[in-house]
């Protein structure tokens, strides 16, 4: 089985049309051709730079004109961002991601979030930043830093996108996403399922993600979380099973990505989230926030993924064991060895 990045948009439909079963089965085996199964990636989220976006995500409770009651506040100090992303490594992640409220960051601030990713990669944690827009200076002054992910979701179909933000084109993310490949930084992109989208656009929008030129390495799939004060406070309730299916085509899609079951875990069962590990998902955001909104507790996840027997997946470079579960055996489908990295209370 090949990677594939010339995939039709009717073979991406055919997909979401099997049977439900078939999806999640297809997609289990897809998972164990090309991941270590029982194992899920650690990321933890900080806001670095909160609220008084200019930007009018539909989405978003961060942007300046909607009234969401959110308290916005400037960039963070290096030492309280490095004290945070230190606490997130002895809590259990592998990888710190900065998430800040621009449209696209102004020179002096991308400075010091550049010397902030310097002092958290000497943590020897993997890096990863969101921080809107970018140029393709930009992206290599923060490869210079050390950036090893950068964030920027296509979040929806090209056509939906214009109901959702009115501020910036789809074709400016395509092109942040161009100058972060070309920069030689992972790229870190996928959407949000629940914002109103048809069938069609959750198509369009795999569609696109596993026909770029390569495959981002991380698509996180995020579920709306509905915040009170934006316009899609409102939206009708998504079926589990359409973000079901949405992880499990991803996973099919792009087989050697990392697949995040993103925003929206804190409104899901422990079951429906093991469905999502089952149908392909590898990956997490950790800890009792996300940006604004609440995210499960620590001790939660540690119960479940303990529940699960799933392992926390080391940073590349940590372990010789971890690639003992990626070897080809264990690509094949033999079990990960559960002790290939586990939560600090378990040890
Ligand atoms: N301002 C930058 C940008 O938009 O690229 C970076 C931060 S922005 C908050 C990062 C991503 O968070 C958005 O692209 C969107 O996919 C996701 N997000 C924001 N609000 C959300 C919500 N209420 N529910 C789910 N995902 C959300
Ligand atoms: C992503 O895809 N989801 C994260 C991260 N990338 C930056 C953000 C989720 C934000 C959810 C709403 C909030 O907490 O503000
Ligand atoms: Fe601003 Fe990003 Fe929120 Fe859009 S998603 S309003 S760009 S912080």
């Amino acid at each position: 089985m090949n990677v594939r990045n010339d995939w039709t948009l009717e073979e991406v439909t055919e997909l979401f049309d099997l049977p439900f079963m078939d999806l999640v089965f297809q997609a289990q085996h897809v998972h164990r051709l090309f991941q270590a199964p029982n194992t899920v990636q650690i990321s933890t989220l900080l806001s670095i730079k909160t609220g008084a976006c200019p930007e009018d995500c539909a989405y978003c409770p961060q942007s300046v004109r909607f009234d969401t009651g959110l308290e916005s506040s400037e960039l963070m100090e290096i030492e309280s961002v490095v004290a945070r992303a230190r606490a997130a490594k002895d809590a259990g992640a592998t990888r710190f991601c900065m998430g800040a409220a621009y449209r696209s960051p102004k020179p002096k601030d991308l400075r010091l979030v550049a010397a902030m990713i310097s002092e958290v990669k000497a943590l020897r944690m993997e890096t990863c930043a969101t921080l809107g827009m970018l140029s393709a200076s930009q992206a290599r002054e923060l490869k210079e830093a050390g950036l090893d992910f950068y964030n920027h979701n296509l979040d929806t179909s090209a056509r939906y996108y214009e109901k959702i933000i009115t501020t910036r084109l789809y074709q400016d993310r395509l092109d942040t996403l161009q100058a972060v490949r070309e920069a030689g930084i992972n790229v870190c992109c996928g959407g949000i399922v629940g914002m109103g989208e048809e069938h069609e656009d959750r198509v369009a929008l795999l569609h696109t993600l596993a026909t770029l030129p390569e495959h981002p390495q991380s698509v996180p799939i995020n579920q709306l979380v509905r915040v009170a004060g934006t316009p899609l406070a409102d939206a009708a309730a998504l079926d589990p099973f359409d973000f079901v299916r949405m992880i499990a085509a991803a996973r099919i899609l792009m087989p050697l990505s990392h697949v995040r079951l993103s925003a929206g875990r804190g409104q899901m069962s422990d079951e429906l989230q093991a469905l999502c590990f089952m149908a392909g998902a590898n990956s997490i955001f950790y800890g009792e926030k996300l940006l604004t909104t609440g995210n499960p507790d620590a001790e939660h996840d540690q119960r479940l993924f303990r529940r699960l027997k799933i392992a926390a997946e080391p940073s590349p470079d940590s372990s010789a064991a971890f690639q003992a579960a990626t070897s080809p055996a264990a690509r094949l489908g033999a079990t990960a060895p559960l002790s290939v990295a586990s939560f600090p209370d378990e040890r």
